[in-house]
């Protein structure tokens, strides 16, 4: 912590920078001990401003070397050194500041700035990362040309990169050499990244379709050559996908991924010069699941996409960062969506939103999805700014229609190509050609927490007339006690018994036979509202927030006997999945009241109607699947006090009764969707894949001839997915012995593979069975982690606190020690990873017993003497 508290920062203190800069140069002389940045900032006085406001620059962790302006060393009565700011006045209109800086890129921990990652050096500034390179105006509505000239080593650092284009490379004495890099496109220093180091290139090409010839180029280590095919393609398919589908094209002749092994989140979309973490580009049947195929074609396509959305057009200030963030997610989840299973993709946001972003946005860092004020930008990389925000974009679509969308996208590009601007200005683009008043509709920017909708309904059998009556609330959040009404789309189908009923609203002229009159999207913006359906044959049940129109909770009482419809007949698969994790859900809690339940029988005939039906497999594993337990959780706290070892008995007794009694099924599913074609991450496979090997699990629950059967599968796997679902089984089913041979297997094939053993930490982390923190203790010494590597904190320490929650809130408070000693250590050494880590803590109001044991230990943690803006923010929040 620097300088006292850390302070925060509020949107309604925005104002604009005093100066600019046009262009900016620098030099980096790359050393093993230090590195040395020189610059050269094209600076300007902003119009309006007066002649004695400073130039204020940011700077962290930087030794000044030299400062001159126009050629001329700065008195030191003209400029003021602080940690954090350099301040310089007296200044010209206009002219050229120069600065030379001395900095420790490998002795840089925080994996921001720049550093070294196993020899690589690399960079990452996102968000307030250039100010620990170089002292620069370091905000987003400074942009600027950039010319950067890399000197090093020719042996170590083969590869010197920056963004744009290559103008010029020359050999220098003692073995070093050159590059010179322009970038064309002004842009804000967060997109500023530099690659030095020993990696070896993949180049495919790309013509666009205005017949520019782009040169793809995905640089790795040598041995990771032969993973780059699946992410090249991705990249392919992303580019075509974004000038069909939003007329965006690609805007220089070069386009660089580089994959690095330390890196504090996925990848990051510096202009032309994408830096990925290798978990998110490298793929291989061996070390890669079939989630893990998917995610790194979403990663690079969002990424991709950023060069429209993020670099071309970029946000003024951070608390826009949605403007960036939640449109390209909006824009990825739907290039995977045409890219495999539109219904499949929709289940799955909506399972995360449910199960994550809800949690989250009633837990103590909740926040709108454009956040009035923050301590430490880090903390707002969030499922609310990212996966809500995406939400909020696709509302806009359902509100506008897709051709008006699209119009609006375009305005939007159109109007602001080059500069700085606000969630406002895109909004503003959207009601622009569509002619319609989002006014109320940008309460979703501004109001944290997850609304509810609590709907009822009456039918009058005479008059064929059945009524929905609608509330809404949002609940009240740190520092918003009252919350308004939203606008929700709320797109809602009636079911008859034959199906999806004709929908006729009260007062509509005339019936329109469109084809589509089944469907229908209301608007819930009031606190109550009532919608009443005419002319109808029978009493429905209604199919409520069809394809999950909008991320709110929905409260209707269904019967069993309705929810087995829906199940059954409805059209809509987010509906029918929704009502099948309803099904379950109640099951598990009669479980948790009476361990005793019998299987109801109404669950029963809903798996059997799942199984017998044709749909997409993978949507089909999702419904058989059961909740979670990180959902049943969620739910339960919201209702109350989450009790999580009788959730994890109610779960386990559940899974065990549909495993015996649907054995036979689970047998034959099993063996018919058995892919016996070489792997391939295609959809038809994924699909057969999730079906087969959610099987599979049941059938190692049923007996030890299932268990037998999956230690079978684990050595007859030709793909880590097949491979990781034998092994959790057995470890989850079988005795300690097998379960251990498998792990030791595990091992010895992949110990050379940092990727697969992510996946080895993983399961031992999740694993429940035995003693799992003297387990996780233990492998925190074990060679294969790595107490600097996110990625292996993630797998492991990540691993334990969120996916075994079991022993995670053991009653000793052994569990919640364990993570605060590694939060703790990472405070120092790398403060986004650690406030990252540090969630599952903070929400100790959730449960009933354990809850004081978290809240002391963010006591504890909220003494130590040196906290980081990130954990200070987090624990001091979350103690609130
Ligand atoms: N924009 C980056 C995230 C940067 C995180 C900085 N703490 C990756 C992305 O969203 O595409
Ligand atoms: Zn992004």
């Amino acid at each position: 912590m620097r300088d006292g508290q850390p302070k925060t920062i509020f949107l309604s203190d925005y104002q604009a920078p005093a100066f600019t800069v046009s262009h900016t140069e620098l030099h980096f002389e790359l050393f093993d001990k230090h590195s040395l940045v020189h610059a050269r900032l094209h600076f300007r006085r902003a119009d309006g401003v007066s002649e004695d406001t400073p130039l204020q620059l940011n700077g962290q962790e930087l030794e000044l070397l030299a400062l001159a302006v126009d050629g001329q060393k700065v008195a030191s009565a003209h400029y003021e050194l602080s940690d954090d700011f350099l301040r310089i006045d007296g200044l010209p209109q206009s002219g050229v500041l120069e600065t030379s800086a001395r900095i420790y890129p490998q002795s840089n921990t925080s994996l921001e700035g720049l550093y070294r990652s196993r020899g690589l050096f690399c960079t990452q500034c996102e968000a307030e990362g250039f100010r620990k390179i170089t002292w620069f105006p370091d905000r987003p509505d400074v942009m600027s040309t950039y010319s950067v000239t890399i000197d090093a080593d020719a042996g170590q650092c083969p590869e010197l990169l920056s963004n744009g284009n290559l103008m010029h490379s020359e050999e220098l004495a003692e073995g070093r050499h050159r590059a010179v890099w322009e970038d064309p496109h002004p842009k804000p220093s967060y997109l500023f990244a530099l690659v030095a180091g020993d990696l070896q290139r993949v180049e495919d090409s790309f013509t666009t379709v205005g017949g520019r010839d782009v040169r793809l180029i995905i640089l790795v280590e040598e041995k990771d050559l032969d993973k780059c095919a699946h992410a090249m393609d991705s990249l392919k398919r992303s580019m075509r996908w974004d000038e069909e589908r939003f007329g965006r094209e690609y805007d220089l002749d070069v386009f660089h991924i580089v994959a690095v092994d330390d890196f504090n989140m996925g990848a990051m979309e510096n202009k032309s010069l994408n830096i990925f973490n290798t978990s998110c580009v490298l793929a291989a049947p061996d070390t890669t699941t079939d989630l893990g195929y998917q995610r790194i074609e979403s990663i690079v396509a969002h990424e991709y996409f950023h060069n429209w959305s993020g670099n071309r057009v970029t946000c003024r200030d951070w608390f826009q960062l949605s403007l960036k963030e939640g449109f390209t997610v909006f824009r990825d989840a739907e290039f995977s969506a045409d890219m495999g299973s539109r219904s499949l993709k929709r289940v799955e946001d909506a399972m995360t939103m449910r199960t994550l972003q809800f949690a989250e946005d009633a837990g103590p860092m909740a926040h709108p999805v454009r956040p009035a004020s923050f301590i430490e930008i880090s903390n707002f990389y969030t499922l609310t700014v990212y996966e809500k925000g995406a939400e909020v974009v696709r509302m806009i679509q359902t509100l506008l229609g897709e051709e008006d969308f699209r119009r609006g996208s375009d305005l939007y590009f159109e109007r602001h190509d080059g500069q700085a601007v606000t969630c406002d200005d895109f909004i503003a683009a959207m009601e622009d050609v569509s002619g319609k008043d989002l006014t109320d509709f940008k309460r979703w920017y501004s109001q944290a927490g997850t609304p509810e909708l609590s709907i009822r309904d009456s039918w009058d059998e005479e008059q064929g007339i059945y009524t929905l009556t609608v509330s809404q609330q949002t609940p009240a959040s740190l520092g918003q006690s009252e919350k308004s009404p939203v606008v929700i789309p709320l797109a809602m189908g009636l079911l008859g018994e034959a199906g999806n009923l004709r929908i006729k609203l009260d007062g509509e002229m005339t019936d329109i036979e469109s084809e589509d009159n089944t469907h229908r999207i209301l608007i819930a913006d009031k606190p109550t509202q009532t919608f009443r359906f005419t002319e109808l044959p029978e009493r429905p049940t209604p199919a409520l927030l069809r394809g999950f129109s909008a991320p709110v909770r929905v409260d209707y009482p269904y019967s069993r006997e309705q929810l087995l419809a829906l199940v059954s007949r409805d059209d809509d698969d987010f509906v029918r999945w929704d009502a099948m994790q309803q099904l379950m859900v109640s099951a598990l809690q009669e479980l948790q009241e009476n361990p005793e339940a019998a299987l109801d029988p109404i669950l029963e005939t809903a798996v059997n109607a799942i199984c017998s039906q044709i749909l997409d497999p993978a949507v089909q594993a999702d419904m058989l699947r059961l909740p979670s337990e990180t959902y049943l959780s969620e739910l339960a706290s919201h209702a109350g006090k989450a009790d999580v070892h009788g959730i994890f008995r109610a779960r386990e007794s559940l899974r065990k009764s549909l495993a015996k009694v649907f054995r036979e099924r689970w047998a034959s599913l099993f063996e018919g969707l058995r892919v016996t074609e070489p792997y391939a991450p295609t959809g038809e496979q994924i699909g057969s894949r999730a079906l087969a090997n959610v099987a599979l699990d049941y059938l190692a629950t049923a007996d030890d001839q299932g268990v037998a059967l999956a230690r079978d599968y684990y050595f007859a796997a030709d793909n880590l997915t097949n491979r990781l679902v034998a092994l959790r089984a057995v470890l989850r089913e079988g005795s300690a012995e097998r379960g251990e041979e498998l792990l030791e297997d595990f091992y010895q094939r992949f110990c050379g593979e940092a990727l697969a053993m992510n996946h080895w930490l993983l399961v031992q982390a999740e694993n429940s069975v035995g003693d799992s923190i003297s387990r996780v203790r233990a492998l925190m010494q074990h060679p294969a982690y790595d107490s600097r590597n996110p990625n292996k904190i993630r797998s492991l320490i990540g691993g334990f606190a969120n996916g075994n929650a079991v022993q995670f809130h053991r009653e000793d408070g052994a569990g919640y020690q364990l993570l605060g000693e590694v939060v703790e250590a990472l405070n120092a050494q790398n403060p986004q990873i650690a406030s990252r880590l540090l969630a599952p803590l903070t929400r100790w109001k959730n449960y009933a017993a354990g809850g004081d044991l978290m809240r002391a230990e963010l006591q504890r943690l909220s003494e130590l003497p040196s906290l980081s803006p990130d954990v200070y923010e987090v624990v001091n929040k979350s103690l609130a």
